[in-house]
């Protein structure tokens, strides 16, 4: 039976195409530097914003309107399962990604809940038997619940650091039992409010012993994902502890964790940084930790985590840059779409066009930033722009052959003016525009 019957299979296109049920840049097997668009893109549905969240906003109820909405907690689950299953097959993506709640409701004990997620589980792995699908990620939620009021692993009360542990320890089980690719943390509500009433080293400690005891149940049970942090700088907490991309690598190198994370970066946690989706890939590739994405996009004129699907192409194709310049690309991880339709957008159709338009615009930011690496425009760019550092003096200071006392008797010894050169970036956007709109 089908949850979706208006819904067609997606096919592709191509560009002229006009129907709205169609892709009309991604082209799964469409070989792109070497590989296929399939295996760069590694495309995963998020089950939270597509399958639970029903537009609620601090203003208004739920506006969508889903088959299974009359359903009891648990039967309701069990319908989403079908329907990720068949949103996965009609859209041709191979991944999806879960919190333990977005599953399984939670139960009044927590041998309850885990009883629940268990149910949803077998079910999981039953429908990824038959449809070859797979799941990119899981994590737990810990920060819904009342009971993460102070956070979780850096809650000031014992007795929830506990609990989380034992909720963690379940969804690492629950990733190996279901052959996740990657386990997700992100630190939900692990930062605070005011400095008069945190103890801040603590709590990061704690932070550190819990993704140790991570690791190490881990390594016990043979469940080999990759770990991910997952940034974001504000929302829930005021301060997170996980602010950004460089934050979570000082943290990482502090507790000697470095070597059994990478990060999830996602376009909407960048920007709420100050910063571009592309410098935060650009930070985690530099210091090899570049392990998944988490797509989406935020709003310039709105300060929240508005999680709208990503249409921007300049910010996709940026993007992929990054993650093509990647050794071995996005690796295990994928481009999983954490972005929820809007609320006036409340059809089931919209949860497809929705999809279809995050995939044509990373599968068109992946043809652009193909064509930038095959034509050398920006790596050309930035050469020449460094060329002074190829040859004299600037070789020697590369080379690690100088000291202030040597440089400043080469200053002193100029005779004339320094001069530099234009950076062009007028130019350089120009060229970006025609790269975008050719391919
Ligand atoms: C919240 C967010 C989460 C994580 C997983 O902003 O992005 O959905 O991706 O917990
Ligand atoms: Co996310």
């Amino acid at each position: 039976m089908s949850l979706f019957p208006n819904v067609p299979k997606i096919q592709y296109e191509g560009r002229g195409s006009r129907n709205p049920f169609a892709f009309k840049h991604y082209n799964a097997q469409e070989v792109v530097l070497g590989k296929t668009m399939e295996q760069h893109l590694r495309f995963a549905v998020a089950y939270w914003h597509t399958f639970n969240a029903n537009g609620t906003d601090p203003f208004g109820a739920g506006t969508a309107v889903r088959s299974w909405d009359s359903l009891s907690p648990l039967d309701k689950s069990k319908v989403r399962v079908e329907a990720n299953f068949e949103l996965l097959e009609k859209l041709n993506v191979p991944f999806y990604a879960f919190h333990d709640a977005d599953i399984a409701p939670e139960g009044a004990t927590l041998a309850e809940t885990n009883k629940n997620i268990d149910v949803i589980v077998a079910k999981l792995k039953e429908f990824q038997q038959s449809t070859g699908k797979k799941l990119l990620w899981n994590t737990a939620n810990l920060f819904t619940n009342p009971r993460y009021v102070h956070g979780a692993s850096t809650s000031s009360n014992a007795e929830v650091f506990a609990y989380s542990a034992a909720t963690i320890k379940k969804m690492l089980e629950v990733g190996k039992e279901l052959g996740a690719e990657n386990y997700v943390f992100w630190g939900g509500r692990e930062g605070y409010e005011s400095l008069l009433n945190t103890d801040m080293g603590l709590e990061l400690d704690n932070l550190a012993r819990m993704l140790r005891m991570a690791v190490d149940y881990a390594k016990e049970i043979g469940f080999g994902a990759q770990f991910l942090i997952e940034p974001k700088p504000k929302e829930p907490t005021k301060h997170q502890y996980d602010f950004d991309a460089a934050t979570t690598l000082a943290f990482l190198h502090k507790y000697g964790l470095k070597d059994h994370f990478k990060l999830n970066i996602e376009a909407n946690h960048a920007t709420l940084a100050g910063h571009t989706f592309e410098h935060e890939l650009r930070v985690a590739r530099l210091n090899g930790v570049l392990g998944s994405i988490d797509a989406n996009q935020g709003d310039y004129l709105l300060g929240w985590d508005t999680d709208e699907f990503p249409t921007d192409l300049y910010s996709t194709t940026l993007a992929m840059f990054e993650i093509l310049k990647n050794e071995g690309g996005i690796g295990k991880g994928g481009v999983n779409f954490d972005a929820k339709v809007r609320r006036a957008s409340f059809e089931d159709e919209d949860l497809f066009l929705a999809h279809i338009a995050g995939m044509d615009s990373f599968a068109h930011g992946l043809k652009a930033a193909a064509k930038l690496i095959e034509d050398n425009v920006l790596d050309g760019i930035v050469e020449e722009r460094y060329a002074s550092y190829r040859e004299g003096i600037g070789a020697e200071i590369v080379a690690g052959k100088h000291t202030l006392k040597s440089l400043e008797a080469y200053a002193l010894g100029q005779q004339q003016p320094i001069r530099n050169r234009s950076a062009r970036l007028e130019q350089i956007r120009q060229t970006l525009n025609e790269v975008i709109t050719g391919v």
